[in-house]
């Protein structure tokens, strides 16, 4: 095997020989993203074999742990002379005279699937995902795929793989014929066998040149009524089937073409800028200064939770479904036997869903002790405390906790508001005290806020961290105030709405206003599902800490009624049986009699103006959290509403979509709207920057 360099991009294609076949590797850790200096390399490499008759075929493999994960994202907004050639190469792929076999492991995803399309042949190992996932960055296959993969796998199999971004195993793909051969063994290898078998095969089979199988006009139409509900609101999904349909009705060459300028037009988007942001907002949430892959971390072989209601049931799931053991504590027999029977029939419904099989469910059931004893938890590696949320209440669970948990366990609250800080005092070990703030369901909610306390050692952050990859999670560290960072905003976020409420406007205008943003619920919605007797008591405990009056809004008044929401069949809304909201006229009545008490003069609010007075009170107080250093990153702000508070991901979170409006309008607005901008904001505004901006700067301090 001999390896010859070439042109001005350096290279990140490594060329060697086996005989009669080139190898082409690709090195670009992490993912082999087709960044600057891999089409480069590539198309050298073909290059080289076309001008060298003792080359038979080519294999193109990716070094490291992946094939190509797909175009570098960092790149998207080079200007277009600069930016990989991802196009080009396959271009150069499609017109090669001699066969050329992909050797996939790991992923090949978007561009690496259409680079691997571009290949006459494909071959992987059979644990290898392969899939289109750029739908989740607000774009589309931009290099083929629209036009390869229905051509490939038919129309109805590539619009759901294109519309859902997931990815599918070799061994399906296999299947499909979009793989030619499963490898077992060593990959590079079996490649190379492959290759040399193919080497002499004419004509070559290249996928440009075949017709699409499947493609009725009801399947284009079933696909455009499934992005209308799966999809609402988002560009690149539409433009994703109209290009499919294209692949079946015109010539290649005429839907490529089309391919690249709808892609232009999706990428320079603010969805794909937002979806985008997202991407590598989540990324940077799992990094925090002064916590590397060096910094110690305990192994955690069994969890304790304390309480089986529903929170701690959810959590307990998270546990199980990884294969962690949990012993679950509860006061009374009859609450223990309740909360395993909700976490049995949680399982249950799953399997009935074909989503788990009983042997499945059965294997987590026998994970879970249940005990009246706290005293059992003195073994578990993690203890996490899922009680009612009253201070004196934890206080007293941590105090006794701290004389049965073992060294070196790890205590934490699921509290949602309660000060950390004062819940680890009660301890001898505070440095092993934390928040992990899980959202309702459990089970189900992306969600985590690690809550870092003062005193909260590296190790119990580090460790949560990690956890929180394990059980599936999304962890952000936030620090100690009241409500964190999510449910802070959100109770600024409710104030506003009650006040829009007060001022003239009617609830389901001010919910229709959020649901216009994207969000599947607004303020009112949410409260009504969390219970309405939640906030009344948050602002009862508020008003007392900050020595005022009870609170008398609107809201309370609704309280007072007996009405708390959707777990009362009745709050602010009435509820049918499919738990769709629906305005009830007495409560609008209580809204009118409290005004004129009041000697309110309702007026008329626009959506405009709900919908401005909503997000932006949201991004002011994520504003005033950053200067306070409760959340790191804007972006860390904007991943917590995404995973926690149903933001829509393609307007990026909050931060950046108020970002996107510019910033210097979100102040004009606040102002106009009676609202104090964050000394942060008025800054940024002034400086005319991003958040995005505000945390780069930060990020390079
Ligand atoms: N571009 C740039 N950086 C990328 C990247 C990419 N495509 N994929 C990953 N990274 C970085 C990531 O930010 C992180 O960086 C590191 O690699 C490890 O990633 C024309 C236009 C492959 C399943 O959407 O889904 O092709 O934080 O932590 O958990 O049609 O990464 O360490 O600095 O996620 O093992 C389509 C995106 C692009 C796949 C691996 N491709 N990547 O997961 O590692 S659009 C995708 C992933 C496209 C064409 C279009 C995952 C992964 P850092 P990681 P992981």
């Amino acid at each position: 095997m001999s390896t010859p360099e070439s042109s001005s991009q350096p290279s990140l294609v490594q060329q060697s020989r086996d005989g009669d076949i080139l190898v082409l590797t690709i090195n670009n850790p992490p993912v082999n993203a087709f960044s600057p200096g891999v089409p480069e390399g590539l198309k050298a490499g073909l290059d080289a074999a076309a001008a060298d008759d003792s080359v038979k075929a080519v294999v193109i493999i990716g070094g490291g742990r992946t094939f190509v994960a797909g175009a570098d994202i960092r790149t998207f907004d080079m200007p277009r002379e600069q930016s990989p050639d991802l196009r080009g190469t396959i271009e150069k792929l499609d017109a090669f005279t001699k066969p050329t076999v992909a050797a996939i492991h790991g992923t090949a995803l978007g561009g690496g699937l259409e680079l691997a399309m571009g290949c006459t042949y494909r071959v992987a190992v059979p644990g290898a995902q392969v899939g289109l996932p750029e739908v989740k960055l607000g774009v589309l296959p931009g290099a083929g795929g629209t036009q390869r993969l229905p051509r490939v796998v038919g129309a109805a199999k590539a619009l759901d793989m294109m519309l859902s971004g997931n990815p599918i195993r070799a061994t399906e793909a296999g299947q499909l014929g979009l793989i030619d051969r499963i490898i077992d063994g060593d990959l590079l290898a079996g490649a190379v066998e492959f290759a040399r078998e193919m080497a002499d095969a004419r004509p070559l089979p290249r996928i440009s040149e075949r017709s699409v199988p499947g493609a009725t006009p009801d399947v284009f139409a079933a696909a455009r009524q499934g992005i209308r509900k799966t999809h609402r609101g988002q560009l690149s999904p539409s433009l994703i089937v109209d290009l499919a349909e294209m692949a079946a009705a015109v010539p290649f060459q005429e839907g490529w073409d089309a391919e690249a300028t709808k892609f232009m037009e999706a990428k320079d988007s603010p969805q794909s800028r937002g979806l985008r942001h997202i991407f590598f907002a989540e990324r940077e949430s799992a990094k925090i200064p002064g916590i590397t892959k060096d910094t110690p971390t305990t192994e955690i072989r069994s969890a304790g939770i304390i309480g089986a209601g529903t929170m701690g049931g959810g959590i307990a799931m998270n546990f199980l479904n990884v294969g962690i053991p949990v012993t679950i504590v509860e006061t009374q027999q009859e609450a223990l036997d309740r909360g395993l029977s909700v976490i049995r029939r949680n399982y249950e419904n799953t399997a009935r869903k074909g989503r788990m099989s009983m042997e499945d469910v059965e294997a987590r059931m026998a994970l879970l002790t249940p005990t009246l004893d706290m005293g059992d938890l003195k073994d578990a590696d993690i203890i996490i405390e899922a009680v009612f949320e009253n201070m004196d209440v934890k206080k007293d669970i941590f105090t006794r906790l701290d004389g049965i948990a073992k060294p070196g366990a790890i205590l934490a609250s699921n509290t949602s508001t309660l000060d950390v800080n004062e819940i680890a005092s009660v301890t001898s070990r505070p440095e092993s005290v934390i928040g992990l703030h899980f959202f309702s369901p459990a089970n189900v909610m992306k969600l985590l806020e690690i809550v870092r306390a003062e005193k909260t050692s590296d190790t119990v952050l580090a460790t949560s961290m990690a956890l929180a990859k394990r059980i599936r999670k999304v962890g952000v560290v936030v620090g100690v105030c009241d409500g964190f960072v999510g449910n802070r905003m959100v109770h600024r976020y409710g104030d506003e709405a009650r006040q829009i409420v007060e001022e003239g406007a009617r609830p389901e205008d001010v919910d229709a206003s959020m649901n216009a943003l994207g969000l599947p619920m607004g303020p009112f919605q949410m409260s009504d599902m969390a219970g309405l007797d939640i906030g009344h008591a948050i602002r009862q405990h508020q008003a007392k800490v900050a020595g005022q009056p009870k609170p008398d809004g609107w809201l309370d008044r609704i309280v007072e009624t007996g009405r708390k929401g959707q777990k009362t069949q009745g709050g602010i809304y009435d509820y049918d049986e499919t738990r769709r909201p629906i305005p009830n006229a007495d409560m609008q009545k209580l809204i009118e009699d409290y005004r004129a008490e009041k000697g309110i003069t309702p007026r008329e609010i626009t959506q405009e103006e709900s919908t401005k007075r909503l997000a932006y009170s949201l991004v002011n107080e994520g504003a005033k959290i950053l200067e306070e250093g409760i959340a790191q990153r804007a972006g860390d702000i904007d991943v917590i509403y995404i995973y926690g508070y149903g933001f829509p991901a393609y307007r990026g979170g909050p931060m950046q979509y108020a970002s996107e409006q510019g910033l210097k309008n979100v102040v004009a607005d606040l102002e106009k709207y009676g609202q104090t901008p964050a000394p942060l904001l008025k800054r940024l505004a002034e400086e005319g920057k991003t958040f995005a901006q505000y945390d780069a700067e930060k990020g390079r301090a």
